[in-house]
């Protein structure tokens, strides 16, 4: 009865759909790492037909994109603190973690001010005061409203590499092993900061909690449309063989106040 009473609040618009997700654009950003590393490659289409000759009455594409392409899911098989995670490829997930309740962290404020700015324990100590402690099982969003920005100013790329907000180590391993999250998600290209690679451990989101069998988010947008505890995110990545991660569309429940 449950799900008949999600399907009313549906029908009656006092439950709303919001989608988090990028549109796969071939202009959309991609993370770009030191040059002595491989590349990520950005989205690709290519027409096979258009109700023409190739195809007289269909129009398809065929597409091209790495698995960390626009708005994307990170698996624990992504990181080599995560390579011998039962269950650590998108394939083989199981489907239950990929529907949860969402705490939303606004951190938007400070990263207008500082763009290397790193959430730390301190904040979500201060968050947790205002919504209480975030529930096991959680997802946690930290909203930037990178997603706001557009061309060179989302990757804010310098000399010495990006600069874009991100977790601190402490920060993360607080979610994982104090709060028991089931990942973490952000609004900028990574689920570490621009400069994490400088962060002990180096890239700490992704070393800590593909380490402990949990996931990543990345390039959501939409997230000042949530509120900070209450909603339901959906997100499930698709189910590539041994994939290490996937693009997918996020969406998120939210009941109307
Ligand atoms: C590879 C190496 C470093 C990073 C990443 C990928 C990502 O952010 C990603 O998309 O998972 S920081
Ligand atoms: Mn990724």
């Amino acid at each position: 009865m449950t799900l008949a009473a999600l399907a009313g609040a549906l029908a009656d618009g006092s439950v709303r759909v919001v989608d988090l997700t990028h549109t796969l654009d071939p202009d959309f950003p991609v993370i770009i790492l030191p040059p002595e590393f491989g590349q990520c490659a950005r989205f690709r289409m290519e027409e096979v037909s258009a109700y023409d000759h190739r195809g007289p009455a269909w129009k398809w594409h065929n597409i091209s994109m790495s698995e960390h392409t626009g708005t994307h899911f990170d698996a624990p098989c992504h990181w080599i603190s995560g390579r011998d995670v039962p269950f650590g490829a998108v394939d083989e997930i199981p489907p239950e973690r990929f529907v949860g309740p969402v705490c939303v962290i606004d951190c938007s404020e400070a990263t207008a001010r500082d763009p290397d700015f790193l959430m730390t324990r301190d904040h979500i100590a201060v968050w947790e005061n205002t919504h209480g402690p975030i529930p096991r099982g959680s997802w946690v969003l930290m909203r930037t409203d990178w997603s706001k920005r557009k061309g060179a100013a989302y990757l804010n790329m310098a000399e010495d590499g990006p600069h874009s907000p991100g977790p601190s180590p402490e920060a993360i391993r607080f979610l994982v092993e104090e709060r028991d999250v089931i990942g973490f998600g952000t609004e900028t290209v990574g689920t570490d900061a621009g400069q994490g690679m400088h962060l002990s451990p180096p890239y700490p989101a992704h070393f800590i909690l593909h380490g402990a069998g949990r996931y990543g988010l990345q390039c959501l947008s939409n997230l000042d449309l949530l509120p900070p505890t209450g909603a339901m995110l959906l997100a499930a990545p698709l189910k590539i063989k041994n994939g290490t991660g996937s693009p997918l569309r996020v969406l998120a429940l939210v009941e109307e106040a």
